[in-house]
């Protein structure tokens, strides 16, 4: 599918508060495109809570409501729930950064998703606390500068699409801002579907990741491409990796050298060559295990009890 095949509909507007280069608001356009209207989106604090303007205007042309930073998948399992009851059959979906998902709203979005909550939830990770200026979170990778890793974040990042995975909910994707026709064709697939469904964004950041506005695209297909970033589908129990990711792994495409996407980034400016290798070493690890998961996910179609 291409980018231009995309409906023509905008449900967020032109003229918003983003920087330029956002992939945040590129992604969440692109998302709003799959949902359509019939879709209600709960903010927590971020930078979309920002950019989508203030009360009384909105850049965002479907309902939101802003909520608390621990509890987006708290307030989206009731609004759920309340529009149910009054008969209303919309997408329920969370719209949050990595800051609002990884660290601060984790305890609700682990109940939700345990819960099998009939909502969506997208985290659109830029693997920092962008809005408050800079700051690292849970999902910082290894040796990225962030205002509060100076020398390099010291600790590899969690995985909280992996842990999703381990809630065994309905679906659980990862896309990228560098494949927005990809990200575009997963939310379609998970407006479908009930239950609890969750979609994890690559979503580059040029003044956090520095780097120039117009890379942004670039950055999330070099990312995917160098296996910094992998996309994959895990629904109904099965996982399969999925776009360039696949390709790699088939042996259709060559994966890049990882220093191709770290030096593209200020960010990583300072590493040592010890740093590369030891981040080299984390994607291959985690490359390995992935592309194990997909394998034995098909060994293990054999029947235990007969
Ligand atoms: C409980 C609480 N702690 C801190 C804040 C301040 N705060 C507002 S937005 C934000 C950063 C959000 O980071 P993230 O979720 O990654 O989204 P991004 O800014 O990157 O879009 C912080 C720390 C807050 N609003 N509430
Ligand atoms: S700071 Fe980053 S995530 Fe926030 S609006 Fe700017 S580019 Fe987007």
């Amino acid at each position: 599918m291409r980018i231009s095949a995309l409906p023509r509909e905008e449900y967020l507007l032109p003229g918003n508060a983003a920087c330029h280069g956002c992939a945040s608001s590129m992604c969440l356009r692109t998302v709003l495109k799959a949902l359509g209207k019939n879709t209600v989106l709960i903010v927590p604090a971020s930078c979309t809570s920002v950019y989508q303007g203030m009360f009384p205007n909105s850049a965002i042309a479907v309902p939101v409501f802003n909520t608390a930073f621990a509890s987006a998948a708290a307030t989206a399992s009731g609004i759920k729930a309340s529009l149910l009851q009054q008969g209303i059959d919309a997408n329920v979906v969370v719209w949050a950064g990595d800051g609002g998902t990884y660290d601060i709203g984790l305890q609700a979005l682990s109940g939700a998703a345990e819960r099998n909550e009939d909502i969506i939830y997208i985290c659109y990770n830029n693997e920092m606390y962008s809005n408050t200026g800079i700051q690292r979170s849970g999902a910082t990778p290894y040796g990225a500068w962030t205002t509060t890793t100076w020398s390099g974040k010291k600790e590899h990042r969690k995985d909280v699409a992996e842990l999703m995975m381990s809630h065994e909910v309905p679906y659980v994707a990862t896309a990228s801002a560098g494949y927005l026709a990809d990200l575009y064709q997963k939310v379609k697939k998970a407006k479908k579907m009930e239950g609890f469904r969750y979609i994890e964004i690559l979503s580059p950041c040029p003044p956090g990741w520095r780097y120039p506005m117009e890379k942004t695209v670039e950055i999330g297909k070099l990312a995917v491409e160098t296996g910094m970033w992998i996309l994959y589908e895990y629904e109904e129990g099965h996982f399969r990796l999925t776009g360039v990711s696949k390709a790699i792994a088939e042996g259709r495409r060559k994966m890049k050298d990882i220093g191709e996407y770290l030096f593209a980034q200020g960010r990583f400016a300072h590493l040592s060559d010890g740093d590369v290798v030891k981040i080299r070493e984390y994607v291959e690890d985690r490359w390995r295990k992935l592309v194990k998961m997909e394998s034995d996910m098909h060994a293990a179609s054999a029947k235990f009890y007969v």
